[in-house]
């Protein structure tokens, strides 16, 4: 069947508050202006987000950019596609002469995705492989002012049934914390660190310290390019080293394993420029028996429906960062909010990302919105 013809993409900018401050070792979010990208095609609409950071401090991605990027140079190579029909599993061929920008890639590729599956009826989850119905929830804890505030907030957290805890960590902010949570609930509690890069190869017999908590994971503790010492490193810990930042390709999980720089992979489809992608990164790991777990960018319902089809793939057995919509939003830009129920987050079953959006809370929120027509070029 030919793939339906691409009409105009409608590139919406929407602010929107956290419920509380978000602190990583790169800094403090406490608001998000989230870029959503909406394909209109012959045979229906579809709708992606954009998981680029306000700021390039995660990634050297950034809204303002990854819009710039699509208007500019993404969609202008979509719609000279063959006549603007295109298929979802083209659109990252479509775009690979530009290099990098793989989050603003991802969100094009997803809203292209959710309106072929609409069309025909079928969900991602379905068409990703999912093998599962639904999928544990952990969640991403903040830096805080106190060891004692940490303690509620993890015990907050461990109350509303999430079975992982991720700590954020920092140079002066680690084996307390860590040693802190680890004393207060227990040995049995699955928890794991993340540091967004913020050491260096010098940090190793420091880190080492972290070994007594028993962690399940060290998230990115060296600098996104670093790879030999991730490799050198995971020889001098005992905690297994796992990458987030470094992970931008199925072809460097590859190299990363290859080399010993990681046992474990964080995969995030924003990170490796679409869910096609995602999907290969699993292959590749699962191929070589490293366990994989889906990251999280503080995304809106769009973006939590397709992590949790993706966490549904069989290699996916270390549980992920898809927490509840409440975890970051006091209302979601989707009519049925992510819920986490009995420690777990529904793998939806609608079709393509399964979920609807509120339009009057999306128009409310909008501050800005763009509209690109192959005629416009
Ligand atoms: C991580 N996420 O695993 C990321 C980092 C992160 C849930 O820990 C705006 C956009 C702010 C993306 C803050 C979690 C962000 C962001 C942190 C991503 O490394
Ligand atoms: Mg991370």
């Amino acid at each position: 069947m030919e793939p339906a013809q691409l009409r105009a993409v409608e590139l919406r900018r929407i602010a929107l508050d956290l419920v509380t401050p978000f602190r990583t070792s790169f800094g403090t979010q406490t608001d998000r202006d989230v870029l959503l990208v909406h394909v209109t095609t012959d045979d229906g609409d579809g709708w992606g987000e954009c998981v680029a950071g306000d700021d390039p401090l995660y990634s050297s991605e950034y809204t303002e950019a990854a819009q710039h990027v699509i208007r500019a140079h993404l969609l202008p190579r979509l719609f000279a596609h063959r006549g603007a029909r295109v298929a979802a599993h083209e659109v990252a061929v479509a775009l690979d002469p530009v290099k990098g920008h793989r989050m603003a890639k991802a969100a094009l590729e997803c809203a292209v995705l959710d309106a072929e599956l609409r069309s025909q009826g079928r969900s991602v989850a379905e068409h990703l492989g999912a093998v599962r119905e639904r999928v544990p929830s952990g969640v991403s804890v903040g830096i805080v002012g106190s060891i004692a505030e940490l303690i509620d907030v993890v015990g907050g957290y461990l109350d509303a049934g999430y079975v992982r805890i991720k700590l954020k960590i920092e140079p002066g902010w680690d084996v307390e914390p860590v040693r802190a949570v680890r004393a207060e609930f227990g040995d049995a509690l699955p928890l794991q660190v993340d540091a967004n890069a913020a050491y260096r190869r010098g940090d190793a017999r420091h880190l080492a310290q972290l070994d007594e908590a028993g962690l399940l994971l060290i998230e990115q503790p060296l600098p996104e390019d670093d790879l030999l010492g991730h490799a050198e490193l995971a020889t001098r810990i005992a905690t297994p080293v796992c990458l987030d930042e470094s992970i931008t390709s199925a072809r460097a999980a590859a190299d990363a394993i290859a080399l010993g720089a990681c046992s474990i992979v964080n995969v995030k489809a924003g990170r490796v420029g679409g869910y096609l992608e995602a999907r290969r990164v699993h292959d590749v790991c699962a191929a070589h028996g490293v366990p994989v777990w889906c990251g999280g960018m503080l995304e809106t319902g769009i973006g939590r429906a397709m992590n949790a089809a993706l966490a549904a793939l069989p290699g996916f057995t270390l549980t992920g960062d898809i927490s509840a919509s409440t975890r970051f939003w006091t209302r979601d830009i989707v009519t049925e909010p992510m819920q986490v129920v009995d420690g777990h987050v529904p793998v939806p079953t609608g079709p393509g990302t399964g979920v609807e959006l509120d339009e009057s809370f999306v128009d409310s929120v909008t501050t800005s919105t763009e509209t690109v027509t192959a005629a416009a070029r």
